[in-house]
């Protein structure tokens, strides 16, 4: 292409040729650079077209985007606003002074997370955002970050979070963002140095995030201190969770009883924290518990109670009714079309419900019909990500196992090829959770108890025959690293006869891991990202590497193979095109290219099928290797 356009420029072509030729017309070089974009684009669709949904492509409909009228967001004023005007304790207070239940969406965090594996792209959350904003101005805050999020953007979806968070803020400047955050686990899997948390916190707070849901997946105080303490150090919200497991309203069950949780939200309230949290990740709050525990709660803290849970039994929209009655501050929920099951409840129909009674949210029903309506259209082209379950689960009471991993445990499962065996598996969890002696089963502890019991039903273990059938064997990583101590200490401690038998001689912590591990080399890692990448890495890009190393690595080499992937429509991105369909894909800032699959041919010799493809009308042939 370079040359091409070089020969064919005017100057060039009248002689007047010099060596500063091409420096005087730096367009030669942006020509060069399209058809870069364009190559790598269709290498790109190639590979989705021939090695993933093999050119059978269903129709998708154009998500609908609802306008809206005589109202900018710029001009509402909402939580943000509040906060920011009045500082932390300022909102606080405004809580504390509501007689109105606040509502939370989760649907850019906790409801995709939980439905479809967290797959959904920024393209499709900034085409709703600003409606989202003027809509739904009344929520209390917008959960849309955080999680799995992070790691899924980068490793799944090729695209940066944290771009995602910079353009949903361009457009929503009136409700607050909220994240989870897994205290020293960042938004990872294990604990990371001090300092990644507080730069990670620092630099989340600067590019946004206002409420940091912050838990410990042992429900240990120590593992979110360090978090609490840098959120209130950069004047945002810090919201402490309870991690709720068990049933408080079963006498039997000793251990998590109502006055554990009493406890532990009395010392999280001491902390300096703003909100307290009950977190029920795996469904187990039960209406009549949730009215105890909400009640309890209300009567022995001070600070406002946030309820966040999921519908995966069918019983969360009465868990919200009864915490409400009880006095509950903010609850999260989800718009409709993306509410339910491993998500969390409906709130277009619990606002409805609550019109005229006392503590009616206030929300416009019409505007966020609007943007429920939106969702529902947005959901087909993610089909392939959800898990099939269709109605709500009561076994779930029994297993305790989280929303987001239950969705996610029988693609995990069958991974293994043990998907015939996936009841069994259900059965495991909660044995291996009794080896453990009961532990607060939620990122990254339930994937513990997840791995365990993959680990033992793939070798034939149980929980008597394992002392002796697994002397030998290795254990996942994630199981021995709980049981070194590097994510905390459970509460009762480690069954030793178990932690002898994984550790195999090494010696567990008992020290908070954050105190053990170094801190991280911060220059170190922008040294080797511009060395190893030729280009100045962003403090951003070295938080990213420092959480994901081999993830963001990844990234940056889809990046520099098939460009910025983030501009295409999620139908194209995720199922490439039919033959005969023709597209509008953008490429950059105002910049698309039309392209149509005209042919998908038959492998060659060597395994590889040309394409016919025509780009802005002008035939373009690739060849992508086959690799089935
Ligand atoms: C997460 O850690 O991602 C969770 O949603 C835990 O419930
Ligand atoms: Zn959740």
């Amino acid at each position: 292409g370079f040359l091409i356009n070089v020969l064919n420029h005017p100057q060039f072509l009248n002689g007047e040729c010099h060596t500063g030729f091409i420096e005087e017309n730096p367009d030669l070089i942006s020509l060069t650079q399209k058809t870069d974009d364009e190559s790598r684009l269709l290498k790109f669709l190639g590979n989705v077209v021939v090695n993933e949904t093999r050119g059978l492509k269903q129709d998708y409909d154009v998500p609908k985007v609802p306008e809206i009228e005589g109202v900018t967001p710029q001009d509402l004023s909402g939580t943000k606003q509040i906060l920011d005007a009045q500082g932390a304790e300022g909102l606080v207070n405004w809580i504390k002074s509501q007689k109105k239940v606040l509502l939370t969406d989760t649907t850019m965090r906790d409801a995709h997370q939980s439905l479809m594996a967290t797959r959904i792209r920024t393209k499709d959350m900034i085409k709703i955002a600003k409606a989202t904003s003027v809509y739904g101005k009344d929520l209390f805050s917008l959960e849309m970050w955080g999680g799995a999020t992070f790691d899924v953007a980068y490793r799944f979806l090729k695209e940066s979070p944290w771009a995602r968070l910079e353009q949903l803020r361009k457009r929503v400047p009136n409700i607050l963002f909220q994240m989870l955050i897994r205290g020293a686990n960042g938004v990872g899997y294990k604990n990371y140095p001090d300092n990644v948390i507080k730069e990670f916190i620092k630099e989340s707070a600067a590019t946004g995030i206002d409420v940091f849901r912050i838990f410990d997946s042992l429900n240990e105080l120590r593992g979110m201190e360090l978090s609490i303490e840098e959120v209130l150090k950069n004047g945002k919200i810090a919201e402490a969770c309870i991690c709720y497991t068990g049933d408080i309203l079963d006498s039997k069950k000793e251990k998590y009883n109502l006055d554990y949780y009493i406890k532990l939200a009395k010392e999280i309230e001491k902390t300096g924290a703003h909100i307290l949290c009950i977190k029920d990740m795996s469904a187990l709050l039960k209406p009549h518990a949730a009215f105890k525990l909400v009640s309890a709660l209300k009567n022995e803290i001070g600070i406002p109670v946030h309820l966040h849970i999921h519908d995966t039994t069918g019983n969360g929209v009465a868990t919200v009714h009864m915490a409400v009655e009880a006095g509950v501050d903010i609850v999260d929920t989800a718009f409709n079309s993306m509410s339910g099951l491993t998500s969390q409840p409906a709130m277009n129909s619990i606002a409805a419900a609550l019109k005229n009674m006392d503590r009616d949210p206030g929300i416009d029903l019409k505007g966020i019909q609007k943007v429920s309506d939106y969702w529902e259209t947005v959901r087909p082209v993610y089909g392939k990500f959800e898990s099939g379950l269709k109605s709500g689960s009561a076994e779930i009471y029994k297993y305790e196992i989280p929303g987001g991993q239950y969705s996610n445990l029988k693609p995990q499962v069958e991974s293994f090829g043990l998907g015939h065996k996936f009841s069994e598996i259900k059965e495991m969890y909660k044995t291996v959770n009794e080896m453990l002696g009961d532990i607060v089963k939620v990122t990254p502890s339930s994937k513990v108890v997840g791995d365990f019991a993959i680990f033992m039903v793939q070798n034939n273990l149980t929980s008597e025959n394992i002392y002796e059938k697994a002397e030998h064997m290795t254990f996942p990583d994630s199981v021995v690293a709980y049981f070194k101590g590097m994510m905390g200490q459970p509460m009762g401690g480690f069954p030793e006869k178990l932690q002898k038998l994984v550790l195999k001689g090494e010696k567990p912590i008992t020290e908070r891991p954050g105190e053990l591990l170094p801190d991280e080399d911060f220059d170190k890692i922008s040294n080797h990202l511009r060395e190893k990448f030729e280009f100045e890495p962003t403090k951003k890009d070295i938080l990213s590497h420092a959480l994901y190393p081999e993830v963001f690595e990844g990234f940056l080499k889809i990046v520099a193979e098939y460009g910025d992937l983030s501009r295409l429509g999620s139908d194209v991105f995720f199922h490439g095109l039919h033959e005969g369909e023709i597209i509008e894909a953008e490429v950059a800032e105002g910049r698309s290219l039309m392209i149509k699959l005209r042919s998908i041919g038959k492998p060659d010799l060597e395994g590889y099928r040309t394409l016919v493809f025509e780009v802005n009308r002008n035939r373009r042939e690739i060849k992508i290797k086959d690799k089935s």
